[in-house]
């Protein structure tokens, strides 16, 4: 059977940034997003007869670099034994470069293999499959404003908001589109590691994660902005502090956070986050939007710039 499933891309306000445990990849610390709409990666998933060789198209070309872990997510799923299989992906906006493109691929492909595989799971398990590839993947399992609770032997994951309870835009400011230097599982290694701040950040994150659940139940706007920019710039902290340092930003980077912060000084209901990569998101209230979008645009160093409503978590668009 072939199956073939899609899953939007989350952007977290409270930051997963360090892993408890890496055989598992198990978070150590929870974390908050929100789920996109309007980006998108499918995923097709076909086993063959019998072992072999995976093979994987990204996009329409061949993506060997990126086979590894598709293989290995692929037998959490299908057990070790298994066929081979054909696996084919499509995405419509930049890979490996701060996107989450992995959180969405590994949410995609884990619905699609399961189904392929001859398995109905329920969400849960597999957000708890898709955890285990990608750590961030685990939330695009599920719609609209999402957490995530780490706990010491699992995860557990539940929306706190559905997309129409509580409309947020997202505006991505695209600075670069090529792939990162270091990745986000090798850079959170070398955090942990090396970095002075980072036993505060896993102690303080309780109380971020607190602050913003509140904030989403109570639909506060002004808090939620707050305690996010917070943690953004609580994780990149940990990130410079690092050894060697770890730094995502770009010029253009810091010139769209000015353009928030002017936006915020004229009353703009607006905020920023940034992930392992140059991009910055900002999010706001939907009247806000093409405001933020007009003024992103004309922002030195910013290429192209993405909307998107909140979104549904993955889901099957069809076997054959
Ligand atoms: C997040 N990031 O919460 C944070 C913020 C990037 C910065 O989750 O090693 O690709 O595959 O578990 O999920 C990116 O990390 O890491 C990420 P792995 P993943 O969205």
């Amino acid at each position: 059977m072939r199956a073939t499933s899609q899953a939007q891309p989350n952007i977290a306000l409270i930051k997963y940034w360090g892993k408890r445990e890496a055989r598992q990849n198990l978070p150590e610390v929870g974390s908050l997003s929100l789920t996109l709409d309007t980006l998108w990666t499918r995923m097709a998933v076909e086993f063959d007869e019998r072992p072999g060789e995976d093979r994987l198209l990204v996009n329409g070309a061949p993506a060997a670099s990126m086979l590894p872990r598709i293989s290995a997510c692929l037998d959490e799923i299908a057990g070790e034994g298994r066929a081979a299989a054909a696996v084919t992906s499509e995405c419509n906006f930049p890979i490996a470069a701060g996107l989450a493109s992995s959180a969405a691929a590994f949410a995609a492909l884990v619905m699609a293999a399961s189904k392929a595989n001859g398995r109905s799971l329920e969400a849960a398990t597999l957000a708890r499959l898709a955890g285990r590839a990608s750590g961030s993947a685990a939330r695009s399992m599920y719609p609209g404003i999402v957490e995530l609770e780490a706990g010491a032997r699992d995860i557990a994951l539940r929306t706190l908001a559905g997309p129409d309870d509580w409309p947020l835009s997202v505006t991505v400011a695209i600075t670069a589109t090529h792939a990162k230097a270091v990745s986000s599982g090798t850079a959170m290694t070398i955090s942990k590691q090396t970095s002075p701040f980072y036993a505060s950040w896993v102690a303080r994150q309780g109380d971020d994660l607190a602050v913003a659940r509140r904030a989403v139940l109570e639909r506060d706007f002004a808090a939620l902005a707050g305690v996010a920019e917070h943690n953004c710039l609580k994780m990149h902290s940990v990130m410079w502090t690092s050894r060697p340092a770890i730094v995502y930003w770009s010029a253009a980077t810091i010139a769209c956070m000015q353009t928030v912060r002017a936006l915020q000084d004229d009353g703009v209901p607006v905020f920023f986050t940034i992930d392992a990569g140059p991009q910055l998101k900002a999010v706001s209230l939907p009247e806000a939007a093409d405001t933020v979008a007009d003024a992103l645009r004309r922002t030195t160093g910013v290429v192209d710039v993405m909307c998107s409503p909140l979104g549904p978590g993955a889901r099957l668009l069809g076997t054959a």
